[in-house]
């Protein structure tokens, strides 16, 4: 049974936001005692946490939908319904977080490095929330806003500091159990190792982490042997180490034709090019093989390759062959000017939030923007006096004026939001003069003074930062 995934999808779900109540105070005696509908809670978030602790994503694997809890409505009485709870996922150090088209949302590194990758969605307001100087009374609540859901992919690189390639039976592993506490599988059978394992070295006062992947073939890139689809967990190393086998018994085989089989394989990968690499020669404690180093050490050293003779079995040169390795490891942790830590791709908003576009399509009007979608999913279609508010709050953003602007006339189509869950509506201005678009509901500018242009674009500007801040208060996200 494989207990290593390094690569799963995904589903993750938000909560719900809970729907705002619509509820009037009632008291003996005091009949009409105000509206006291409470808020919706707050959706859970579903998020992404970086424990350093886990080393593989094989729970996503067997578990792949993954929800947190909705707000609960609100109530009356003032009663605000409770916060759905964040769902906390915890993952290992280098995920790589990727969108359904293979985007980069984020890459994860370092412990407790976080990402939202599904926000929850708002409360709905409450009635009371909604009340104000000329809205005494309202009859509706907002509706809760649904959580966000994404398909997303994970896909694990490892963070080590130091990443061993060579062939198959080379050593690497037998490498990684004397230099470090883990205990890695080893034997005399090529590809004992199919997944990359781990270990944490210590050597004077550095500490580094070191891994190896599964042996690596000529034709590695074409599929052979295990491929190089490990290679991915080897791409956030400082540096590389060649390990070669001195006592290799294949007669085609030398310490010096590896390296060139496994340089060729790493080139065809890519993007490793950078990385400083250094030479382990292995297994000297077999005379056969220290004659052999003897031989070709000059040649590997002409070729400026650090070379290291080594032996896992008798640990003869390790502590050289550590602290080298923690020299290296140090001066690329010096030359890092940023922690790595803080490396978050934040999601991309598709709109603006401050704003929003009208365009021409065929046969009707769309808009899109932040607020008027959010304020139709917010809206109780059933609820005539709800839809009347999201035709002021539309209004007051300037939307009306827009749609006269691009040419809409009563009764055409408008559509708000995107293709997939767009709301229709056959447009109504609030006012049937073409050019005075700029009243709101109940009030009728005939009977007022004539305000100039300029004061009437400040008044509903005022008017507008209102609304909003009546808005936001509530929702302080
Ligand atoms: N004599 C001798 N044998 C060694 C030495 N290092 C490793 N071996 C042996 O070589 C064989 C392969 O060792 P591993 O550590 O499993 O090799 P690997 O490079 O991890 O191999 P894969 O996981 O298959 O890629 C085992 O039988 C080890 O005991 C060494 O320094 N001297
Ligand atoms: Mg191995």
């Amino acid at each position: 049974m494989t207990t290593f995934v390094d690569r799963v999808e995904l589903h993750v779900a938000a909560g719900n936001g809970g729907h705002g109540c619509a509820s009037v105070h009632r008291e003996k005696f005091k009949p009409l005692g105000g509206p006291d509908g409470g808020n919706g809670g707050r959706g859970g978030d579903v998020i992404l946490v970086v424990d350093t602790g886990i080393t593989t994503l094989i729970d996503y694997h067997h578990s792949p939908h993954r929800k947190a809890t909705n707000g609960k409505p609100g109530e009356g009485g003032n009663r605000s319904g409770a916060d759905g709870q964040d769902l906390v996922l915890p993952v290992p150090d280098g995920t790589v977080v990727l969108d359904a088209k293979g985007n980069v949302l984020a890459d994860l590194v370092g412990q407790g490095t976080s990402f939202i990758a599904a926000q929850g969605g708002r409360g709905g307001l409450g009635n009371a929330a909604l009340a104000s100087a000329r809205r005494k009374a309202p009859g509706f609540a907002l509706l809760g806003e649904p959580g966000q859901a994404h398909d997303i992919v994970l896909e694990l690189k490892t963070v080590a500091d130091v990443a061993l390639v060579g062939y198959p039976s080379a050593g690497k592993s037998s490498l990684i159990s004397v230099l470090s506490a883990a205990k890695p599988k080893i034997a005399d059978y090529p590809f004992t190792t199919l997944v990359p394992n781990l270990g944490v070295v210590t050597a004077g006062s550095t500490v580094y982490t070191i891994a190896d992947v599964p042996g690596l073939i000529p034709g590695a890139s074409q599929g052979k042997g295990l491929g190089l689809e490990f290679l991915r967990h080897v791409e956030r190393c400082s540096v590389l180490v060649h390990v070669l086998d001195t006592a290799t018994l294949e007669s085609h085989r030398d310490p010096v034709t590896d390296l060139d089989a496994i340089e060729a394989e790493l080139a065809e990968y890519g993007g490793l090019g950078d990385r400083p690499r250094i030479v382990v020669l292995n297994k000297v404690d077999i005379p056969d093989g220290q004659d052999l180093a003897d031989l070709i050490r000059p040649d590997l050293e002409a070729r400026g390759y650090q070379v290291f003779e080594v032996s896992a079995v008798s640990r003869h040169g390790l502590r050289e062959l550590s602290f080298a390795l923690a020299d290296i490891v140090a001066r690329a942790r010096a030359a890092r000017p940023v922690q790595e830590a803080t490396r978050i791709v934040i999601r991309p908003q598709a709109v603006d939030d401050a704003g929003f576009t009208v365009t021409a399509e065929d046969g009707f009007y769309r808009v899109r923007g932040e607020k008027p979608e959010r304020w139709v999913r917010q809206t109780d279609f059933n609820n005539d006096e709800a839809v009347g508010y999201l035709a002021d709050r539309l209004n007051r953003l300037g939307v009306e004026e827009e749609l006269v602007k691009v040419g809409a006339r009563a009764g055409d189509q408008v559509v708000i939001g995107p293709e997939e869950d767009a709301v229709v509506f056959d447009w109504e201005p609030s006012l049937a003069a073409g050019a005075e678009m700029l009243g709101r509901r109940g009030e009728d500018h005939r009977f007022d003074a004539p305000r100039p242009a300029a004061q009437r674009r400040k008044d509903r500007d005022a008017e507008r930062d209102e609304a909003e801040r009546e808005y936001d208060e509530f929702n302080p996200f």
